[in-house]
């Protein structure tokens, strides 16, 4: 596995605007004090930060009435854009881009960025309780870290209303259906559901994990995206994939998760095929809950970015 040589390009994105809890903006900033940076660069990388984090608050438009039932919609749309970019930039660099969130509906951004550099051959690992996939029509809550999937696969039409606004235009379906898998899935919307199933979109759910193990799950994971194991990998983990006795500080948890080991284990995994080009750690609220729960749930948030990075590999 390489490590010297290779530079982590982390792009630190302090933004709550997909969903409506504060907090979660503040995710990057603890990862940070908890020591990510260091523990990234002690493992053999460079790290090459980019852009001044507090860019994102200033970003929140004076005015951001819903569009389409989407909440925050400029917002959204403002930030991640620029979070495409700056994850564009370390891509084309060959870095790792590790993208510190902040909410889900940032890797609208990190999958537009990764996909300009990868293209077609980009595959997507998405470590979630929750399909991420709803389209901005089947959204009953209008969150948009609820709906990142559905904007880069190109799922639905831009409506009258989008459009207009000039809302989102910049997003071109750049990540294919078939490169697209999920592990840890136990909380699917109704019309989420029929989206993975019309679209064929591999799902792995904790029923799933249950069922096979941990192992052979990653394995049949890869498998489906990318058998020969020679792409670039792209994985998006929110942290509410993990059970909330493992990972309680998170906006929106659901019992029966992934347990801590289950969750480095697919960490080690990627680490191991050596394809990863790309990795988001999402949804870490470091206000939800007591300073234990904070704690535990910032530590082992960072503790995923370095098994994914390699630090289990013997
Ligand atoms: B997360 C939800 F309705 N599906 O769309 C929605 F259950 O990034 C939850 O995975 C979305 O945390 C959760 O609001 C988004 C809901
Ligand atoms: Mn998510
Ligand atoms: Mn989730
Ligand atoms: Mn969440």
């Amino acid at each position: 596995f390489l490590k010297n040589g290779t530079t982590v390009g982390v792009t630190c994105v302090p933004f709550s605007g997909g969903q409506p809890k504060g907090g979660v903006d503040d995710g990057p900033v603890e990862m940070i004090r908890f020591g990510i940076l260091d523990q990234i660069q002690g493992m053999g990388y460079a790290v090459e930060l980019s852009d001044n984090m507090e860019k994102y608050r200033s970003m929140r438009p004076a005015n951001d009435p819903p569009v389409d039932n989407l909440k925050n919609p400029r917002y959204v749309d403002i930030a991640t854009r620029r979070v495409a970019e700056q994850v564009q930039a370390h891509c084309k660099e060959g870095r790792i881009a590790l993208t510190l969130g902040g909410d889900h509906s940032i890797a609208m951004g990190t999958l537009v960025g990764s996909s300009s550099v990868y293209g077609d051959d980009l595959c997507v690992i998405w470590i979630d309780a929750h399909a991420d996939i709803n389209t901005p029509s089947t959204t009953e809550s209008g969150n948009l870290h609820g709906c990142p999937l559905s904007f880069v696969l190109g799922l639905s039409e831009p409506s009258e209303a989008l459009s207009n606004a000039g809302l989102f235009d910049w997003i071109k379906p750049c990540v294919r259906k078939d490169r697209l898998v999920y592990i840890g899935l136990r909380d699917v919307d109704t019309g989420e559901k029929e989206i993975l199933r019309k679209h064929g979109i591999k799902a792995f759910s904790m029923h799933d994990v249950d069922k096979h193990g941990i192992g052979k799950v990653v394995e049949m994971a890869l498998d489906h995206v990318n058998k020969d194991r020679l792409l670039p990998v792209h994985m998006s983990f929110d942290v509410d994939a993990l059970d909330p006795t493992v990972a309680p500080a998170t906006g929106t948890p659901v019992r029966g998760g992934l347990t801590f080991r289950e969750g480095h284990y697919i960490c080690e995994a990627i680490a191991e095929s050596g394809c990863l080009v790309a990795l988001d750690l999402v949804e870490v609220n470091p206000t939800l809950g007591d300073p234990e729960s904070l704690r535990q749930t910032v530590a082992v948030g960072c503790s995923l970015v370095r098994c994914s990075l390699g630090e289990s590999l013997l």
